[in-house]
């Protein structure tokens, strides 16, 4: 880091930041991440050097201190409310080729080069969907000349937690990466993550306290950077085990498909059923501990011949088995039992 840049007092909660970009109105014990300045996998011109987290009563504020050379900056928040999203590749806005374990982003903060009109501040919503930040704020400054910039940006209390109140002894997770266009991974993450493998997956992040008192509101008089803590997830060996179909060929009219599985560890995520278009047709949302099982039935009167796809998707884990949906009604298996007729019946035939 060239400290030298940077404003030597320190401040504490509650700081208000003027968003115009120039980040030198965040102070010392605001910069939570310090990253290298020449650690980045795409040389010297794509590199994070630090990032700045502060708040007020009704903002957080976010600086980064960066250069980017056509690729993007990305600033991934969880807020701990499990919405959002493990994988962020299918988004709408800045689809990025990362998974995250043990961090679920639900706020980006994005933008391509040092441009403004590319920038956003955006909510995730589910299914790849995002959704623009009501009064949020991001501006770029670009004053040194595309050699190393800033971005500034804050976001409403309000827009995350409703009516500002946070659930007590609220955290924000968060995490800077530097990618490359659609799809593509990361060059440079802050703090470090190994950047390898398709996706990338990222363990490693920052939790910032913001309600240590557990009162429901930001906690003021604090210092940034004492509250923030660089915390590694796992890899465990985790797998989805006894994942049944039953059956594995349905009728369309008067059957029912049942799906379980287990999971070896503490798990939540999502169960999907695609369509063989990649539509998705059913979602459930599951929460389990190891060896637990879940299980779910549906009806498949309504779904059109085909093949279907089940997915157990826990953010960074994925399993998939398929199930095919016939025409007509119920079929009978060659071991089931022949519906018997009724005497009464045969006595009238
Ligand atoms: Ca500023
Ligand atoms: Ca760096
Ligand atoms: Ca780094
Ligand atoms: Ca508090």
């Amino acid at each position: 880091m060239l400290s030298i840049l940077l404003p030597l007092l320190i401040a504490t909660t509650y700081h208000t930041i003027e968003i115009d970009g120039d980040i030198s109105d965040f102070a010392a014990d605001e910069l939570i991440i310090d990253d290298s300045d020449n650690d980045s996998r795409w040389g010297t011109l794509n590199e994070i050097y630090g990032i700045y987290f502060t708040w007020d009563a009704e903002n957080l504020y976010i600086g980064a201190d960066y250069i980017v050379q056509n690729n993007a900056l990305l600033i991934l928040l969880d807020i701990g409310d499990a919405e959002g999203d493990y994988n962020i590749n299918d988004l709408d806005w800045y689809p990025r080729n990362f998974s995250f374990r043990g961090m679920k982003p639900r706020v980006l903060v994005a933008i391509w080069n040092s441009e403004q009109w590319t920038s956003c501040v955006r909510k995730i919503v589910s299914n790849g969907q995002t959704e623009p930040i009501n009064g949020a704020t991001i501006v770029v400054d670009t004053s040194a000349g595309g050699v190393r910039n800033g971005i500034e940006a804050s976001i409403p209390i309000n827009e995350l937690f409703e009516n500002g109140q946070l659930t007590p002894g609220s955290c924000v997770k968060l995490v800077a990466l530097i990618a490359g266009g659609d799809h593509a991974t990361g060059g440079d993450a802050a703090p470090d993550n190994e950047l390898i493998g398709t996706p990338n997956v990222i363990s490693r992040f920052a939790v910032v306290e913001l309600d240590a008192n557990a009162d429901g509101l930001l906690d003021a008089d604090v210092s940034p950077n004492e509250v923030t803590e660089i915390v590694e997830v796992p890899h465990v060996n985790f797998e989805v085990t006894d994942f049944t179909i039953e059956p594995r060929v349905a009728a369309q009219k008067g059957d029912s498909v049942h799906i379980s599985f287990k999971v070896s560890d503490n798990a939540d995520g999502y169960l999907r059923i695609y369509d063989e278009n990649g539509r998705k047709i059913r979602e459930f949302w599951f929460s389990l501990g190891a060896d637990e099982e879940f299980s779910v039935g549906f009806e498949t009167d309504g779904l059109q011949p085909g093949i279907y796809f089940v997915e157990v998707n826990t953010g960074n884990y994925v399993a998939k088995k398929a199930f095919a949906i016939v025409a007509g009604g119920r079929i009978r298996l060659f071991n089931e039992p022949h519906p018997k007729i009724s005497s009464k019946r045969r006595a009238i035939r």
